[in-house]
């Protein structure tokens, strides 16, 4: 096809889908694999006509600014796009798209994986065997919370909030309750074992797990902050597979050190990589490395998507898949 559109591929994407690329575009792969800093970033919206960029790439404001743009489509890997500031983006007439739907599953996997692992004290359970100092059975060892019939709040009703209800409604037998900014209809909530609550208030007063599924930034910064930490129920444990900054890190911190709530299952965090010593330092916490969607059949899928969407603008189409 076009081989004459210049394609930046900021990180190493699985095989399949660099090859797909390849034989489409004109694509220059960042061997390294190490995030661009923003002046990379600068310069590879001057030189490409596409950026393909991730989650390790901040795009904000000042990177649009000045003269000489080249790039007219960001197309992002990953669903999530709090990273790229959108209006900079349109502003400067630069489409943008994400990869919608192909990572539902095994982010609601993961986020079933972290409920359970946290609840049942999997983590300390892991090291207490690696170090050796596992010391026997006994009937009082490492006693954990019991997940079947319990029930779980979820924040945000998209995709994958939806297939966490599922999951834990029809899985585990758990009582699904949900917050969601616009009103979802009883039915379509009952699919997914599901009933919709006002406020994320009456949300926390009831779950025994809350689970994050909304996006990051904007208004859902600092959303679950010291205050409503503490409307949660005592002993309750908090699930997030979103972003990292939807949750106030510092009053976290603060809520599992002095037990106002019992545990947390992370996979991501405000400032990744960095993982605060405070955080790591905690037993009551399992810890994950943003692994939400990866699986090779999740990424190739995500990748695919990408292509598709690049595929689809350069040949004068709608992208599919366009947040901006
Ligand atoms: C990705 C994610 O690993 O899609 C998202 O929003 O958080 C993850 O699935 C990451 O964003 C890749 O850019």
């Amino acid at each position: 096809m076009t081989a004459r559109f210049r394609i930046l591929v900021t990180r190493r994407w699985p095989r399949a889908v660099e090859q797909v690329l390849a034989e489409r575009f004109e694509t220059v792969l960042n061997e390294e694999d190490r995030p661009l800093d923003r002046s990379a970033l600068a310069d590879a919206l001057r030189n490409f006509d596409a950026v393909l960029p991730t989650v390790s790439d901040r795009l904000p404001e000042d990177v649009f600014a000045g003269e000489g743009l080249r790039a007219r489509i960001l197309g992002n890997f990953g669903v999530g796009y709090n990273h790229i500031d959108i209006e900079a983006a349109k502003a400067a007439g630069i489409v943008v798209t994400n990869t919608p739907g192909v990572l539902t599953d095994c982010t609601a996997d993961l986020a079933v994986s972290l409920l359970l692992a946290v609840a049942r004290r999997a983590g300390e359970g892991e090291r207490q065997v690696r170090t050796g100092t596992w010391t026997g059975w006994r009937p009082t060892h490492m006693i954990g919370t019991k997940v079947t019939g319990k029930t779980l709040g979820i924040i945000g009703f998209g995709r994958i909030g939806k297939a966490m209800a599922k999951r834990c409604h029809f899985g585990f037998d758990m009582d699904v309750v949900f917050y969601n900014r616009s009103r979802i209809a009883p039915e379509e909530a009952a699919r997914f074992g599901a009933r919709q609550f006002r406020t994320v208030e009456n949300v926390l007063k009831a779950a025994d797990f809350v689970s994050l599924h909304c996006p990051g930034g904007g208004e859902n910064r600092n959303l679950i902050d010291a205050e409503r930490l503490a409307a949660m129920k005592p002993g309750a444990y908090l699930i997030n597979t979103a972003r990292g900054d939807v949750v106030d890190e510092a009053a976290l911190i603060e809520a599992l050190e002095k037990g106002v709530i019992r545990g947390a299952g992370l996979d991501v965090y405000a400032a990744e990589p960095d993982v605060p010593a405070r955080l790591s330092a905690l037993e009551n916490v399992v810890l994950l490395p943003h692994l939400g969607s990866a699986t090779e059949e999740t990424r190739t899928a995500m990748g695919m998507k990408v292509v598709d969407n690049v595929t689809a603008f350069f040949a004068g189409l709608a992208p599919p898949d366009r947040v901006a």
